[in-house]
């Protein structure tokens, strides 16, 4: 950065400067220079050890599954894909703070040491080939650094792996409705639970009647579509953002690592109660997850399946 700063002073003009009076600025600040330079040199522990805090505060800290007062960081990670989308979003973050840093640091040298009174006669400098060549391959090699894991983590997205099982969704103004086509065919509605009707635990705006059962350490195949407007499924704690659109079947895989309650909303707007459509999933152990099966397929077999695969088909076969 160091070697960095001199080339930009050298660019600015530095040799084209009348020396007389700098001379004179440079001795009559000297001592004063001695003494910010060993302020300096005792500042940056503590600066550095601030800096440290704060980060390790942001990608350390542990949030429930669901959004929290204050957070601050994304809710930790629930899937393999989460987890690889933590990574990179850490990367990224140290990529954008060295970044940052280094752009402030050249903007208050600039303005400091080429200040009117410390530098009256402005170069007339307009090219630097070897600067001009740096400042574009830098920001190109950086780029190209952040391709190769962005790229891979996309793939790692999009191709979907061996599945033991399919959910689909599909969204409707203004709830979201669930099938299990290979656990018996059943689905079902989830509507929101209205804030009177909280239950202790419940959360408001993120709790639904149904929840979306999962198992765990499942790779499940999630296929979406709507049945009216485009809607959204967003699962923060999966990394998860997937269009559900009218006429169209999207796809993509879920694991989910722990069995715990996780929630998430619409994220396409959609219509007047666009914010009344959350999403509740909740992962339970395999066995739980058979038990529950046996049960929903009674359950659920007259109530709502046999509309919600109506809609399904309908929402697929409605012509563009
Ligand atoms: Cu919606």
């Amino acid at each position: 950065m160091v070697a960095a700063s001199r080339g930009v002073a050298h660019f600015l003009g530095r040799t084209s400067f009348a020396r007389g009076p700098i001379d004179g600025i440079e001795r009559a600040t000297n001592e004063g220079k001695k003494e910010a330079v060993s302020m300096r040199v005792r500042a940056l522990p503590v600066l550095l050890m601030a800096l440290a805090i704060l980060l390790a505060g942001g990608v350390f800290a542990a949030y429930a599954a669901q959004p929290e007062p204050w957070q601050m960081n994304l809710q930790p990670p629930a899937s393999p894909v989460d987890d690889r989308m933590h990574a990179f979003h850490n990367l990224l973050l140290v990529v954008i703070t060295a970044i940052t840093l280094f752009v402030l640091a050249l903007l208050v040298y600039t303005c400091v040491r080429f200040r009117e009174s410390r530098n009256p006669v402005p170069s007339r400098r307009s090219h630097h080939t070897i600067l001009e060549i740096v400042w574009t391959a830098v920001p190109v090699l950086i780029l190209v650094i952040i391709a190769i894991p962005s790229f891979r983590l996309l793939y790692y997205v999009d191709v979907v792996p061996q599945t033991e099982m399919t959910l689909k969704v599909v969204g409707h103004q203004w709830y979201w409705s669930y099938e299990y086509p290979d656990q018996g065919n059943f689905g079902f509605d989830a509507n929101i639970v209205q804030e009177g009707d909280l239950q202790p635990g419940d959360l408001r705006l993120l709790t639904t009647d149904n929840a979306v059962v999962l198992p765990v350490e499942t790779n499940v195949r999630v296929q979406l579509t709507a049945a009216d407007v485009i809607h959204s499924w967003g699962v923060p704690s999966m990394g998860w953002t997937t269009d559900a659109v009218p006429g169209r079947l999207n796809e993509r895989w879920l694991r989910i690592e722990k069995p715990e309650m996780y929630y998430g909303q619409c994220r396409e707007l959609c219509g007047d109660l666009h914010a009344y459509m959350p999403i509740t999933i909740k992962a339970v152990t395999k066995e739980e997850f058979a038990a529950w099966a046996e049960e929903a397929k009674q359950k659920f077999a007259q109530r709502d399946g046999g509309a919600v695969v109506a809609d399904a088909a309908d929402a697929l076969a409605a012509p563009r």
